[in-house]
């Protein structure tokens, strides 16, 4: 299946301007409509340099059903990315979540089954709750990790709404023959990432000359994947994938939240324990590990990006390089944090 005229929704965020990025460099034939609101977490610089013939920027809310019938009609994909994404800020205000993770979803997949177009759901591992953590298993075993077919067992305001709109995607698949595919990733890594989450908080506050600040004791596992891996796998489930199915996409990199900061602190020449610990996230979900085996025997991905440490290391490059792209909102960042005890 090719595609000429794709709609890129939350494009101006970290994981979709990597995929934006990613489609222009390999798919010349492909036009990008970047359907994007700007919030905090959106920004266009992430788009410069973008040639202005492949990819266009629509600032506009994925609730306006106005707005985006008249970009469906004209589309022949969409890939939804936008979303409120962050944890600590769903347990703050959980409103705009429930607003444009659900609401905003139900007007995207409303508009695809009417102008019958393809659609492709971007959703997280956190759909499916945590697991036990390796160390608390008898015998110190593998451990499960999550598949298909895995219950829905959301903790937090944010995953419980991208579970919600999960379950429109499916509904909307069976009941109205809505051509569309479902991807759950784990937690992704790179450029352009905001200074909220978790890495680059930690890079941009050693490059300010601020303690990062690591939530509890740390072993809460998270299995990380290059974002460059992330846009890859969607493109082939864009492409290749089968109707109505469920992929997950992660690629083996379980590493607990003490040690990659640790390796944070000693890629950036620093003591590997100058950190403090800060109050821990209400109902902290211990740990995410994904089984990519269907995505990779049915689908022939695999990841490229194999070495956290190396990955890390271009990540570190980045924000160090990029520090025009993250100062100004350095302080705001860091204040909230601080209001919350973290
Ligand atoms: P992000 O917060 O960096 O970017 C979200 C983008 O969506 C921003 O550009 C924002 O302006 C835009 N947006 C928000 N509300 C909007 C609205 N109502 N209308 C139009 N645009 C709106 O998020 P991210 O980390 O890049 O995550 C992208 C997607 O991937 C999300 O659906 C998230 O659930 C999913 N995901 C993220 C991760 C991760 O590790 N970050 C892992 C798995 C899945
Ligand atoms: O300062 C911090 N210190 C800390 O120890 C921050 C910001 C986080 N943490 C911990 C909490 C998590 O265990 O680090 C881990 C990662 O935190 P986040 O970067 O906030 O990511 P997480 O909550 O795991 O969710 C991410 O992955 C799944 C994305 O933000 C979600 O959008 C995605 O669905």
């Amino acid at each position: 299946m090719t595609f000429k005229n794709i709609i890129v929704t939350g494009g101006a965020g970290f994981i979709g301007s990597n995929f934006v990025h990613y489609v222009v460099k390999h798919h010349p034939e492909v036009h990008v409509t970047v359907l994007d609101k700007l919030t905090y977490a959106g920004n266009k610089a992430n788009l410069a340099g973008l040639p202005a013939e492949r990819v266009e920027l629509i600032v506009g809310d994925i609730c306006d059903q106005t707005l985006v019938e008249r970009l469906v009609a004209d589309a022949d994909a969409v890939v939804h990315y936008a979303a409120e994404s962050h944890n600590d800020n769903s347990l703050i205000d959980p409103t705009p979540f429930i607003q444009t993770n659900i609401v905003g979803t139900s007007v995207l997949i409303n508009a695809c089954r009417k102008f019958d177009v393809r659609y492709h759901h971007i959703s997280t591992d956190e759909v499916y709750g945590d697991l036990p953590l390796r160390e608390d298993l008898p015998g110190h075993g593998e451990g499960e990790k999550f598949t298909p077919e895995s219950p829905y067992r959301p903790s937090s305001p944010y995953s419980s709404s991208k579970a919600s709109s999960d379950l429109l995607v499916r509904a909307w698949v069976r009941s109205f023959g809505l051509r569309a595919t479902i991807s759950n990733c784990s937690n992704n890594y790179g450029p352009y990432q905001h200074i909220e989450k978790f890495i680059p908080r930690q890079i941009t506050n050693i490059l300010s000359g601020i303690q990062p600040k690591l939530y509890g004791t740390g072993k809460n596992v998270r299995d990380w994947i290059h974002t460059n891996d992330h846009s890859r796998a969607v493109w082939q489930i864009l492409t290749k994938g089968k109707i109505g199915e469920t992929y997950l996409i992660g690629a083996d990199g379980e590493q607990n939240n003490k040690d990659v900061l640790e390796l944070i602190l000693k890629l950036m020449g620093k003591s590997s324990s100058d950190y403090e610990q800060v109050k821990d996230r209400p109902g902290h979900d211990l740990r995410y590990a994904i089984d990519a085996t269907k995505l990779r025997t049915e689908l022939g991905w695999q990841p490229e990006f194999t070495d956290f440490e190396t990955g890390l290391q271009h990540t570190i490059d980045w924000y160090t390089t990029h520090e025009d792209w993250w100062r100004a909102e350095k302080a705001a960042v860091e204040a909230k944090y601080a209001q919350n005890g973290q």
